[in-house]
């Protein structure tokens, strides 16, 4: 059997080149040497991946509930019943009373045509701000008019790099190369974390900060430089707006304050302080962790703007990368013109709450690309929602804790089984993945799905083209340069939009084009009460609810995807597990004011010893650790706070003991 290239949809930063080729024993891929950017190999979920495209626990035909089960049902019956279900909703309450729950389970171009489909129907009840990254997110399109990173293979012209609550190691395995290369060229590589993660073996300094209060720590460094004088005042002069108004809310924070506050002792506030002033260019990789908190925008603010005032941002080596958003407006757009739609859209911290108390009612959703009842925060009142709709729509390609609680469930083909093209946040590349099977049993490819839907409500005229169509049409404005869809078979293509060094040319997209410190747009939308870190809680709640409850990404793992069903595991520092007499391998009760659960004690002294970690992505029960986490919004981007929760521990059967 042949190789053909295919690329990784995960929604990982990676973005991988395969290899892939179906053989006796099952789909086969492999890393692509010639690769710049992921140099050849491939990390345990790539291989996740194909190992269940060719398992038995894929979904092969419509199944529709019967009771406590499914039946299987032909396709002419699934369709049927969609669209039966949609005019339902339409009748009796409008579009509104349908909620299409989607996120990025796939990277692929074609996938947002699940998205136009419910635009056909003049726009349904959708979540709006984000599960992952939009704290941040919101916070450099604030501060620098967009999200703009450099290109990974500009790191190793830096003099420090610090990775700033990621841990490269486990989210995002093929930036390592580049930061190994640049330690090898003499970068001292930091890294500041609450949790001594897989990424700080590798580092030079490692910083342990009190979860919640990196805005403070930020402040606090840039007190420093202030004082010392540390500034790179001819590119604050020249680029940066606001230094007065910045300069005022530094002066809270001196050595001492932001010592207590952060846990970072003066001493070592300083010597990074002297860093980020004297040994640049400096590069300072943003992870998502320290955004999933209510003050998260604010957290991100500080830190670009620490970069902006030691002159690290537009030069090569330095920079604050968060993502980029270099492919907007490059593609042709699969949604319809949002002139004459009228969507109802619901923050995704608070669809839930919302649901329940809708007016018009939601009576009907279609979940793509997600699985809710996991990722979700405040799983309780997720359940209630979910159970509160009269008929639930699930396609997912294997079972997921929400399929399973759905009345009807659609199986489509992988990304192995159909094509697509692949062009994400953090690669610079733009990737086909080139059909390399067909689909198991009766799974179809989405497109084909939402297509046959839509001529069964008369919608046929919004999708009037096959698969390879619509890839040809969201390429057409990169074809007139040359990025044509033979191309793209030949191999990656790097953007050629894409520069080495972000914002290079100075001139950043803010109002004022310079990076805005403050500005009345800021102002307005992180309003009154901004938290430059998370305040400790009153004595009486921290008698209650003593421990700071993380939640991170595990290594294996994609999410609620591939994981192993072995339970919840509650990572504890040593001091922590002693104070409550618990072993390693002991069961623990984990409570929040949310909800509870039971885990497996893992005695780790990686662990900050005011905070619980539990993975998220397991499940037990039909829920995972989101049982424990409240729907709260974050000050930016309405985006989920999920690290902003607070948790005891006891031992199960322990009445009170804490
Ligand atoms: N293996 C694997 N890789 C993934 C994913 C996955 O599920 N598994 N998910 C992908 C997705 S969708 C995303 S969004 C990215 C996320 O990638 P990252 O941003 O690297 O990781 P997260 O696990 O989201 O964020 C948690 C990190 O932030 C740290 N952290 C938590 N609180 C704080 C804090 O207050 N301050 C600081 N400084 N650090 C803090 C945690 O210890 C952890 O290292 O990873 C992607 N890559
Ligand atoms: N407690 C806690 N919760 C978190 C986080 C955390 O750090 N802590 N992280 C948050 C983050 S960063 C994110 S990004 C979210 C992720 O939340 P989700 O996106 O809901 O997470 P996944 O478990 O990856 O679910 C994706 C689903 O899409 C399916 N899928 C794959 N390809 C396709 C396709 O082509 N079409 C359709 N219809 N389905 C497909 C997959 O099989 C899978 O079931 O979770 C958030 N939840
Ligand atoms: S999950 Fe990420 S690192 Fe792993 S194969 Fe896919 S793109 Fe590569
Ligand atoms: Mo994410």
């Amino acid at each position: 059997m042949v190789e053909v290239r295919s690329a990784c949809p995960l929604n990982c930063p990676d973005s991988c080149a395969f290899w892939a080729e179906p053989t006796e024993q099952g789909l086969k891929v492999r890393g692509d040497k010639e690769n710049r950017i992921t140099r050849g190999f491939i990390c345990e979920k790539g291989r996740a991946l194909a190992n269940q495209a060719s398992s038995p626990e894929r979904l092969y035909f419509p199944l529709l509930r019967e009771g406590q089960t499914f039946k299987r049902i032909r396709w002419d019956e699934a369709y049927a019943r969609f669209a039966q279900e949609i005019r339902q909703t339409l009748a009796e309450v409008g579009p509104w009373g349908i909620l299409h729950h989607y996120d990025y389970g796939h990277n692929g171009v074609l996938r947002a045509l699940d998205r136009r489909f419910f635009q056909a129907l003049g726009g349904v009840t959708e979540p709006r701000g984000s599960m992952c990254w939009g704290a941040g997110y919101r916070a450099q399109e604030l501060d620098f008019g967009g999200v703009y990173s450099s290109s990974w293979t500009d790191l190793p012209h830096a003099k420090t790099i610090v990775l700033w609550g990621k841990d490269p190691a486990v989210t995002h395995p093929h930036l390592m190369p580049f930061l190994l290369e640049a330690k090898a060229k003499g970068a001292r590589l930091i890294a500041i974390n609450p949790l001594k993660v897989k990424s700080a073996k590798f580092v030079d300094e490692y910083l342990q900060v009190r979860p919640g209060t990196d805005g403070a720590l930020a402040l606090g460094l840039a007190h420093i430089l202030l004082s010392e004088g540390w500034l790179d005042l001819p590119f604050v002069r020249e680029r940066v707006l606001g230094l007065e108004d910045y300069a005022q809310r530094v002066k809270a924070y001196p050595p001492e304050r932001t010592a207590d506050i952060t846990g970072v002792a003066p001493a070592a506030l300083r010597a990074l302080a002297r860093t980020l002033g004297h040994e640049k260019p400096v590069s300072i990789l943003l992870g998502y962790g320290l955004q999933r908190y209510t003050n998260g925008g604010n957290t991100v603010r500080a830190i670009d703007a620490l970069a902006a005032v030691s002159g690290n941002v537009g030069r090569s080596g330095a920079g604050v990368h968060y993502a980029h958003q270099y492919h907007r407006g490059r593609f042709n757009s699969l949604l319809l013109p949002t002139e004459g739609l009228h969507p109802r859209s619901f923050p995704h911290a608070q669809i839930a709450e919302n649901i329940l108390r809708a007016d018009p009612p939601v009576q009907l959703a279609v979940v793509t690309r997600s699985n809710p009842l996991v990722q979700q925060p405040d799983s309780y009142l997720w359940r209630e929602a979910w159970q509160s709709m009269r008929f639930k729509v699930v396609l997912d390609w294997v079972m997921t804790e929400t399929a399973r609680q759905a009345d009807l469930i659609l199986p489509i083909a992988s990304v192995f089984e159909d094509e697509d093209i692949i062009a994400t946040s953090w690669s610079p590349l733009i990737q086909y993945a080139q059909k390399v099977m067909d689909p198991p049993g009766e799974a179809k490819p989405e497109w084909e799905i939402f297509t046959e839907c839509a001529k069964r409500l008369g919608l046929d005229s919004h999708f009037p083209y096959s698969g390879r169509e619509w890839l040809e049409y969201a390429i057409e404005p990169l074809a007139a340069e040359g990025t044509t869809l033979e191309r793209l078979q030949e191999g990656p293509v790097w953007a050629p939009y894409i520069p080495e060094v972000a914002w290079a040319d100075g001139q950043f997209l803010t109002p004022s084009g310079k990076i805005e410190l403050s500005s009345a747009l800021a102002a307005k939308e992180l309003g009154d009460g901004v938290a430059d870190y998370v305040p400790l809680q009153s004595e009486s709640e921290l008698s209650v609810f003593p421990y700071l409850l993380l939640t991170p990404h595990l290594g294996k793992a994609l999410h609620s995807q591939f994981q192993e069903d072995e339970g919840f595991k509650a990572f504890l520092h040593p001091q922590t597990a002693a104070k409550h007499y618990l072993w390693q391998g002991d069961r623990v009760l984990v409570e929040t004011a949310w909800g509870k659960l039971t885990a497996v004690v893992q005695v780790s002294e990686a662990i900050y010893p005011e905070a619980v970690m539990i993975p998220e992505g397991n499940t037990e029960q039909g829920l995972g650790v989101n049982r424990l986490i409240p729907g709260r919004l974050s000050d930016l981007g309405e985006s989920t706070a999920y690290y902003d929760v607070r948790c005891a521990l006891r031992k199960p059967g322990m009445v009170g003991g804490k």
